[in-house]
Order: structure tokens, then C-alpha cells, then sequence
């Protein structure tokens, strides 16, 4: 399963003053030790208070890429931010993110491919979160299609089946499990799925239990990539142990280091 990173975001108080004071340090030091605890990729938001978005992807990209080779996932709801990324982007990067809207896929979907890079979908529309497994497969049929009508390689698309706090929406813990696993169904190559994994846990207790047991299950139901914090190091060992005993990866005694840079 691909790890992306999720600490490079504004939404964190300490990376808002290191965007805002332009310190490139505190920035570069969280993106080496996410690589270094197993992320494959590294997710980056400005966060929601930025003033000039464009301008801080822009350094934050040039300020990751100077010490670091992971490819970005760049991640804001405004696509001309996401394209500020793209156009300085050195390894194959990935949209974070278009929903089921024909005015945001008509412009999404194209910049993907003019890029080259991944696109994360999420299965909702205008109307805000959807309310069980239907909805979501509804709305992931509209991205698939519309991708397909692009010619967009569908090994490229990862479908995000939104996953809530469990404090307040219970009950879209299974619909999301499930969701996972009848995305499968939709086409042929098979679209791969992502999860925002801290997002079960906000407001809760022991959000790191919440968060292990939440990612297994999701990885049972063959989920393909999350965004999630790799310095929890039981985290990335319960993944590492789940895809183990899932057969993905060959036993060996030592085998928490030898799948922890997979
Ligand atoms: N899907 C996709 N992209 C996403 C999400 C998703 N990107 C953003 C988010 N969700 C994933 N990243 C985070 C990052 C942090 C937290 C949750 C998800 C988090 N933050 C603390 C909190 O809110 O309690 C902040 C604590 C602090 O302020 O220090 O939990 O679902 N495609």
C-alpha cells in the first residue's frame, strides 16, 4: 500500500508559521523523516487560512524538492493552486483532488494528463458528503466515465470514498469499507482507492487506535494508498503487518524494515 504523507499541511500550526515565515528548515525536516518512516509520497496543503495559496505551494514544492526526491501529492481545492505545483514538479505528481462535478472534471482530468500525473477523485458532488455506499458509487461512475471519455489511463485514478469522524458519523465507517471494495467492480483496469485516514479519528479519544484498526480494515478491503501520518510507527507496522498476512509480501524475520520503504 502506497503511504502518503499528510503532516505537510497549514492545517498544523507549527507548518502554518513555517509557511507563513517562509522557514524553509521546519519544512524540510518533516518531509525527510516522513520518507524516512515509509512514505512513498508526500501530501501538501497550504492549509485553509492562506492568504496567497499559489505563492506558498509554489515555494513549498521548490522547498521539498531541494532535499527530497518523493513525489507530491498536491493537495487544494482550488485547481490553479494544484497547477502552480504541477508546473514545478519534478517526479510524477498526483491531483489531490477533483469530485464528481462536470465543471471540476472538465478541468482536472485534462490537467492530469497534460501533466502526467495521478488524480484523486472523490465520490462526492456539489451536494456535500454522500450518505452511504449508493451515493458514492454513483458518483465514482460519473469520474470513471468521464475519465474514460478523456482517454485517461484509469491505473492513474484513485477513487476517495471520504471517510468521516466516527465520533459524529458512525454509520459511514462501513459504508466506506465497503465502498472500497465495489469500486473494483466499476471498470476494467481496476481504479485504485485512497483514504484520508486521520479524518476517522478527528475529535476523538485515542485517535491512534482508531486510526490502526480503521487502516486495517481498509487495507482487508484492498484499499490502495492512504494519506495518513507515517511517524506513527505502530500505524505503518499494522499496514505492514496487514499486507503481510494479506500474502503481498514475502515473511522474512526482519520484515517491519524490509516493507517499511516499499
Ligand atoms: N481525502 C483526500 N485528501 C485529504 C483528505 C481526505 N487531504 C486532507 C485530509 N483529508 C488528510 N490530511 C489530514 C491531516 C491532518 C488531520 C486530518 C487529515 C488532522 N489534523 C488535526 C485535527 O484536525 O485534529 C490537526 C491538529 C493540529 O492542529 O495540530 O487530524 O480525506 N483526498
Amino acid at each position: 500500500m502506497l503511504i502518503i504523507g499528510e503532516l505537510i499541511n497549514g492545517m498544523f500550526k507549527d507548518i502554518g508559521k513555517a509557511i507563513n515565515d517562509r522557514d524553509k528548515k521546519v519544512i524540510q525536516k518533516i518531509a525527510q523523516d516522513q520518507v524516512a518512516s515509509g512514505a512513498g509520497m508526500l501530501d501538501v496543503n497550504t492549509g485553509p487560512y492562506e492568504k496567497n495559496p499559489k505563492d506558498a505551494m509554489k515555494w513549498l514544492v521548490d522547498t521539498i524538492q531541494e532535499v527530497c526526491e518523493a513525489p507530491l501529492v498536491l493537495d487544494s481545492t482550488k485547481a490553479d493552486v494544484i497547477e502552480e505545483g504541477l508546473k514545478i514538479a519534478r517526479k510524477k505528481a498526483m491531483i489531490n483532488s477533483t469530485n464528481s462535478d462536470d465543471s471540476r472534471l472538465d478541468l482536472l482530468v485534462p490537467m492530469a494528463k497534460k501533466y502526467k500525473a495521478s488524480l484523486i477523485g472523490l465520490t462526492m458532488g456539489k451536494t456535500g458528503i454522500p450518505r452511504d455506499k449508493d451515493e458514492r458509487m454513483e458518483h465514482a461512475a460519473k469520474i470513471v466515465t468521464k475519465c474514460q471519455e478523456a482517454g485517461f489511463d484509469l491505473n492513474e485514478l484513485y477513487l476517495d470514498p471520504i471517510v468521516l469522524p466516527i465520533n459524529v458519523a458512525q454509520a459511514q465507517g462501513t459504508e466506506v469499507l465497503e465502498s472500497i471494495k465495489e469500486f473494483k467492480l466499476l471498470c476494467e483496469p481496476q481504479p485504485k482507492t485512497v483514504v484520508g485516514l486521520s479524518n476517522a479519528s478527528q475529535g476523538t479519544k485515542n485517535r491512534p487506535l482508531i486510526n490502526r484498526i480503521y487502516l486495517v480494515m481498509a487495507i482487508a478491503n484492498g484499499l490502495s494508498a492512504a494519506i495518513l501520518d507515517p511517524l506513527d510507527k505502530g500505524l505503518v507496522d499494522a499496514a505492514i503487518t496487514a499486507e503481510l498476512i494479506l500474502n503481498k509480501n514475502i515473511y522474512c524475520d526482519s520484515f517491519l524494515e524490509a516493507y517499511r520503504k516499499k
